[in-house]
């Protein structure tokens, strides 16, 4: 008998909004095709003419990466482009939305949003904090990433994922990763080393009806890595130009990321292209050990 074959959603906005073209359509078939040649069955996520689509077509993914008019969607966003027929691209939230609907277990990402550098409490007129963290709270699925994006004041996202009850887990480290850094200084709550260990504490949740997702944390590859230190004086000079500019929330993060690019000369660019591989393998080799369960 052929065994079942779990599915690993993939988003969309690190397609239309996180990469520029045409590394983001390459990227986006050769996410799908990592995850396959592990056995699992990839369905990249978006919402093409107001329709949420599990399984996006090439053709879809084509559209969504080089179309001028498509919408980052939030979860608040959701109802609307569904009513009024918009093309949109889903970020963490909305991706694990749809696909906790379609009972996907396993998501891979880049990076999560989280609460960014300088913002204030509710009401203070600075309040940034990604609705990524409210869909980790009280979505039940497994979520691979190369920790919070580097951009955020991640000791503050870290302190949010304990109070939301998120379970944190280092693949094969110790340490929270910081998305383009292996390292941050901040501990996870478990460690695991192999996608089984993974599978196992997925069943653990299962068993204690835990409503919250299950952040495995994987740090880019050593190769790829920029280290902390010699990011954030770029990442200094891109928040600086956010200030200058003031943008608007949903805009803050792909305008972070395309300069980062291009004050890196690309190397920002390359480090996110070998994280998001590493981290479709991974949630792959975890979909593969939950069949096996
Ligand atoms: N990871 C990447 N690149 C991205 C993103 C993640 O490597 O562009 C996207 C995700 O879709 C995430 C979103 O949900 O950025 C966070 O945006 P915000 O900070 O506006 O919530
Ligand atoms: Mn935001």
């Amino acid at each position: 008998m052929k065994p079942i074959e779990l599915t690993v959603a993939l988003e969309s906005t690190v397609i239309a909004h996180g990469l520029p073209h045409p590394h983001n359509v390459a990227l986006a078939r050769e996410l799908e095709q990592i995850v396959a040649d592990e056995g699992a069955r990839p369905a990249t996520i978006g919402v093409i003419g107001g329709e949420a689509v599990c399984g996006l077509s090439e053709a879809q993914i084509e559209h969504l990466a080089t179309a001028e008019d498509v919408h980052k969607l939030s979860l608040r966003d959701l109802p609307a482009a569904i009513a009024r027929g918009w093309d949109g691209a889903t970020t963490v939230a909305t991706t694990m939305h749809i696909a906790h609907l379609h009972r996907i277990p396993v998501f891979a990402t880049g990076g999560i949003g989280g609460v960014h550098r300088g913002s204030g409490p509710p009401g203070s007129g600075s309040f940034d904090v990604s609705n990524d963290l409210e869909a980790l709270a009280t979505i039940p699925m497994v979520v691979v990433c190369a920790g919070p994006k580097a951009i955020l004041d991640l000791e503050a996202t870290r302190e949010v994922l304990e109070t939301r009850g998120v379970t944190v887990v280092g693949y094969q480290t110790d340490e929270m990763p910081a998305f383009y850094s292996r390292t941050s200084g901040l501990p996870v709550d478990v460690r695991c080393d192999t996608p089984q260990e993974v599978a196992e504490l997925v069943q653990a949740c299962h068993q204690l009806q835990l409503r919250s997702a299950l952040l495995v944390t994987v740090p880019v590859p050593a190769a790829a890595e920029i280290p902390a230190n010699e990011i954030a004086p770029t990442i200094d000079a891109a928040l600086a130009e956010v200030a200058a500019r003031s943008l608007r929330s949903a805009e803050v993060t792909p305008f972070l990321l395309r300069r980062l690019g291009e004050l890196t000369r690309d190397r920002s660019l390359h480090t996110n292209l070998a994280l998001l591989r590493q981290n479709a393998r991974v949630a792959a080799q975890i979909a593969t050990s939950l069949t096996r369960m």
